[in-house]
C-alpha cells in the first residue's frame, strides 16, 4: 500500500510540536489526509479508503491526547466509506473530489465556530478585564483579539507554559494585536491570581463528564482560581468533546520527552518558524553551556506529562460555538452536534 509523503512528512512535524494546538493539528491532519488522497495512486475507491485509513492511524498516533484530530480523521473517513458503498461505479478521482470537498467544508465549518466562540468569549470581557492565560491556544486569541476589536481593551497576562514556551508564542500574538499584555513565569500564577478578573484557557479534549484535558498547569490554574473565586472560562470547539469517553475510556494523557524538561525548551530562544514558534536548538547561539547541556543524571527519572485534567467542578463555564456551556451539559451538546464513535471498518471485497 502506498505511503503518502505528506502525512508522514505531517506526522514528524506534529510530533516534534512544530504544528502545535489541538485546532492547527486537526486541521493539518484533515488537509494532510485531502492531499493523500489527490496523490494517491489506488486503482480502486476501495483501495484508497484502506491508504486513508492507514493514514488516519498514523496521524492520530501522534499525539494521543488530541480527539479534535481523531473526530476530525473520522468524519472524513465516514464520508469515505459512505461515498464507496453508495457509488460503487464512481472512480478513485471522482471520490478523492468528493473528500476534498468535504474536508474544505469541515474547515470553513472550524473557522466559522472559532468566530463565534471569540464573539461570545468577548461578551463575557468586561471592559478593561484582566485576563490569565495559559499555553497557547489560537482559540482564545481569537477570543482576546475579538475583545480588543470591540473596544473592550482587556489587560492579559499569559504564563510561560514550561517546559516548552507556548506562552510566549501568545504572548507575542496578543502583543501584535495591540492588547496589554505581560508575560510571567507559570509558578507566578499564585501571586497573579488575585488581580485577575477571569482565567481563560484552551481545551484539547473535554470528556463526557466535563473535565477538561488542557496543558499541564491548567489544573493547578482552576484550583487557584477556586479559591480565589476568579471566574474559569474554557474556550473550545465541541469538536474537542471525546465520544470515546463516553463508553468511559479515560482520555490518554500524553507523555512527553524527558529532554524536553532537562534540556533546552523549543521556545525558549529567538527564531521563527512558518507558523511563527520560536524554535531553539540544542547548541545553538547564544545558550550557555550549563545544566542543560548535561545529560540527565543516572538514576533521576525526569517527568513530563503534556496534559492534565481539571474537573468539571472547577471550570465555570465552556465558551462554545453554540454558547456558554455548563460543564455538565457538554457532552449532551456535542453528542447533538455531531455523530459520536467513530466507525472504522475494513470495506469488504
Ligand atoms: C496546546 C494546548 C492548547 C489547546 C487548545 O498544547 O494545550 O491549550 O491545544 O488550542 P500543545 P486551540 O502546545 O502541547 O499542542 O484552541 O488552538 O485548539
Amino acid at each position: 500500500m502506498a505511503k503518502a509523503r505528506i502525512v508522514s512528512e505531517l506526522a514528524a512535524d506534529i510530533k516534534a510540536l512544530k504544528v502545535q494546538g489541538a485546532r492547527r493539528i486537526a486541521r493539518a491532519a484533515l488537509e494532510a489526509l485531502t492531499a493523500a488522497a489527490q496523490e494517491s495512486k489506488a486503482k480502486t475507491t476501495s483501495e484508497l479508503y484502506d491508504e486513508l485509513l492507514a493514514a488516519a492511524r498514523e496521524l492520530e498516533q501522534t499525539r494521543p491526547t488530541e480527539p479534535m484530530m481523531r473526530n476530525a480523521l473520522e468524519d472524513a473517513l465516514r464520508y469515505t466509506l459512505a461515498f464507496c458503498r453508495s457509488h460503487p461505479a464512481r472512480s478513485v478521482r471522482e471520490l478523492s473530489r468528493a473528500l476534498q470537498a468535504h474536508d474544505q467544508q469541515m474547515l470553513r465549518q472550524m473557522d466559522r465556530s472559532v468566530e463565534t466562540i471569540a464573539r461570545y468569549g468577548a461578551a463575557e470581557l468586561g471592559d478593561g478585564a484582566h485576563v490569565l492565560v495559559h499555553c497557547h491556544s489560537t482559540t482564545i486569541v481569537a477570543v482576546l483579539r475579538r475583545a480588543q476589536e470591540e473596544g473592550k481593551h482587556p489587560t492579559v497576562t499569559c504564563l510561560e507554559t514550561r517546559p516548552l514556551f507556548q506562552g510566549r508564542l501568545t504572548a507575542r500574538q496578543l502583543a501584535e494585536a495591540g492588547i496589554e499584555t505581560s508575560l510571567a513565569v507559570d509558578s507566578a500564577a499564585g501571586t497573579l491570581i488575585s488581580k485577575a478578573d477571569v482565567v481563560l484557557v484552551g481545551a484539547d479534549a473535554i470528556t463526557a463528564e466535563g473535565d477538561l484535558v488542557n496543558k499541564i498547569g491548567t489544573h493547578t490554574l482552576a484550583q487557584l482560581s477556586f479559591a480565589h473565586a476568579v471566574r474559569f472560562l474554557c474556550a473550545a470547539e465541541l469538536y474537542k468533546y471525546d465520544p470515546l469517553t463516553r463508553w468511559g475510556r479515560a482520555e490518554p494523557m500524553e507523555e512527553r520527552d524527558a529532554g524536553e524538561v532537562w534540556g533546552d525548551g523549543r521556545y525558549a530562544r529567538e527564531s521563527r518558524t512558518e507558523t511563527g514558534i520560536n524554535h531553539r536548538s540544542k547548541h545553538g547561539s547564544g545558550t550557555k553551556q550549563g545544566e542543560d547541556d548535561l545529560p540527565i543524571p543516572d538514576g533521576l527519572r525526569v517527568l513530563n506529562p503534556a496534559f492534565d485534567r481539571t474537573p468539571a467542578r472547577l471550570i465555570s463555564a465552556y465558551i462554545t460555538e453554540a454558547g456558554l456551556c455548563p460543564p455538565a451539559q457538554l457532552a449532551l451538546w456535542a453528542g447533538s452536534s455531531r455523530g459520536g464513535g467513530a466507525e472504522k471498518t475494513k470495506i469488504n471485497r
